[in-house]
């Protein structure tokens, strides 16, 4: 597998040194970079913004380059400032408070970032919602957070079951509207009215910042619980890995609604005080490749799902663009692919990065690095400061090249410090001291580590994590549906797809109408990317004694893999 080899590229990276960066690590010298670790005054915020528009040689620097179809625009540090700086006072005057949860449901434009920055100068706690949540991911995860106000727009306003959400006082609509009770506010005219000076709440490192919901095997989507304190990972990622410099342009592909949209397409660039590109709505290859040759894109964090694409497209579209500015890729998500590595080499002759983390992590953990050796189909090395193993379950680490839970030493900056409302669920990720991630790995002779597979059930399409639970909870909803078991199932370019297997209540028949129709009750009632790509009717689906389904046994069959245990089947 590790075959071919490629050679560090030369240049004057960041992180010249791995082995010494790591010897005698200390967080400490990181935090230096904070203004904090003089005024003790901390905030987010400030770090990624303020600090530069209060900076006359940074101040007017563009902070975000934003483009979609139909709208180009630009902000420079000092806008953002003073944009968010109003929209957190619209937000005081709505009595949101420090701790608070409000939450973003906004497509992907400027008004998503100054809302955002807004929030958090509030001392609130932000939960971003992806723009393609249907009605009932949006209720899961705004009744378990108990957000209090809600952004979002006319539009996606008809997704949000307010009847159900008792505790949603305020929604704040971005865009033309004739909604005239008391509990909408409306932004542009709100924020026309309001200063663009506001008196930052300084916070603690271990006060709340971002809540991201994610997916495991079972139960509800998880509010994984963030805090100020992860801007110190934030910031030394985006210098050792990213290799952020100065005049760099640089272009996150992730939706904020994900961790890896707001730890490193807002987090990780603004805090150097480096221009951001942003680009809305959906994405051709040509899209992709336009948004890199026009902004003269320099460093590049996407997704394997979305390289896959661009091989697919062929060589002719790569050869349309002019890539000459980029001079660094990475990638994150899934797993990368050898062969997109090789063709990274072709298509801008430069290296592919695969990054390891999770939503849990807050940042990035296992990475290749610009100056070392690539070994493609590998996720790199630990960064300075993280102890990553391989252990059994027990927490005892195992030797090289034995496959086991991939788990890293806990205690490290952006580590999520809770699951909302959920304590148990945060204490099953630790064991013997090591935070365990629920994937399968193992450690190479030369510390170089390879991904194996999750060892849960949650599925990976495209790189968005979805569970299979929330699936087969909104499956049993169609009045068809008696039982529900959903898998994921190997594909080659979206890595896998949702497959479920149901059986339908009497009177009804197996029909590609009625598989039709229940597959677009979950497109429309939970979201696009979660809806099965395949259906099949089944006359019993396998469960376990206790009652609980046997995803694994459903993934053998379709798979026409052995079964392996299945002693607790139901008889
Ligand atoms: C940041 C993010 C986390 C899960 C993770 C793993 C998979 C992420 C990967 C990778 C292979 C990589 N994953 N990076 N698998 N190689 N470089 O993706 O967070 O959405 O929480 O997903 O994604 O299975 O456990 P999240």
């Amino acid at each position: 597998m590790d075959m071919q080899r490629i050679p560090a590229r030369d240049g004057d990276h960041n992180l010249q040194n791995y082995e010494k960066a790591r010897e005698n690590f200390s967080w400490d010298d990181v935090k230096k970079n904070f203004s904090w670790n003089e005024t003790g005054k901390v905030n987010i915020a400030y770090e990624a913004i303020d600090r530069h528009a209060a900076d006359p040689n940074k101040k007017d620097k563009v902070a975000l380059l934003y483009s979609a179809p139909g709208r180009e625009e630009k902000m420079t540090f000092d806008e953002i400032s003073k944009q968010s700086n109003q929209f957190a006072n619209v937000l005081k005057k709505y009595d949101i408070e420090k701790g608070d949860r409000v939450f973003l449901f906004l497509p992907r434009s400027p008004e998503f970032y100054v809302t955002f920055f807004g929030i958090l100068k509030t001392g609130a706690i932000a939960g971003p919602l992806f723009e393609a949540f249907m009605e009932q991911a949006v209720r899961d995860r705004l009744q378990d957070s108990e957000a209090k106000m809600l952004i979002t727009t006319p539009e996606l306003l008809e997704r949000v079951p307010q009847e159900d959400l008792p505790d949603l006082e305020k929604i704040v609509l971005v865009g033309d509207h004739n909604e005239t009770s008391g509990k909408y506010i409306d932004f542009a005219s709100e924020m026309k009215d309001a200063s663009t000076d506001f008196d930052i709440e300084w916070v603690d490192l271990e006060d709340g910042m971002v809540i991201h919901y994610t997916s495991g095997s079972t139960g509800k989507p998880k509010g994984v619980y963030h805090v100020h304190n992860a801007m110190i990972q934030h910031y030394a990622t985006a210098e050792w890995v990213i290799d952020l410099k100065e005049d760099d342009v640089y272009w996150c592909t992730a939706d904020p609604g994900w961790v890896t949209g707001t730890s490193y397409g807002v987090f990780a660039p603004w805090l150097h005080g480096v221009t951001n590109v942003i680009r809305g709505g959906r994405f051709t290859p040509d899209d992709w490749y336009e948004t890199i040759d026009k902004h003269n894109v320099t460093v590049w964090y996407t997704a394997p799902t979305a390289l896959r694409k661009l091989v697919s497209a062929g060589e002719d579209v790569v050869r349309k663009y002019d890539f000459s500015s980029l001079r660094h890729v990475m990638s994150v998500g899934e797993p990368l692919n050898p062969e997109v590595i090789t063709w990274g080499l072709k298509a801008f002759d430069l290296r592919i990065h695969d990054t390891w983390w999770m939503t849990e992590t807050g940042a990035m953990l296992i990475v290749n690095y610009p100056s070392l050796e690539i070994r493609p189909g590998s996720m790199g090395k630990p960064i300075p400061g993280i102890d990553a193993s391989i252990v059994d379950n027990e927490g005892n680490e195992l030797p090289p090249n034995q496959m086991g839970n991939l788990a890293i030493r806990e205690g490290w900056p952006s580590m999520m410090r809770k699951i909302w409302k959920r304590p148990e669920k945060f204490e099953s990720y630790f064991i013997n001291g090591w935070y365990v991630s629920g994937d399968s790995a193992y450690k190479d002779e030369d510390g170089y580590f390879w991904f194996q597979g999750r060892l849960d059930d949650v599925i990976n399409t495209s790189g968005e994590r979805v569970g299979p639970f929330e699936v087969e909870s909104k499956l049993i909803e169609h009045p068809a549906v008696a039982e529900a078991g959903v898998i994921g199932k190997p594909d080659p370019e979206r890595g896998e797809i949702i497959k479920a297997f149901i059986t339908l209540n009497d009177g009804y028949e197996d029909s590609p109408e009625l598989l039709e129709e229940i597959r677009v009750f979950i497109k429309t009632g939970l979201a696009a990317h979660a809806a099965p790509r395949e259906i099949e009717v089944k006359d019993t689906i396998p469960k376990t004694r206790s009652g609980k389904i046997m995803r694994r046994l459903l993934k053998s069959w379709e798979l026409g893999l052995p079964t392996g245990d299945t002693s607790t089947l139901e008889e």
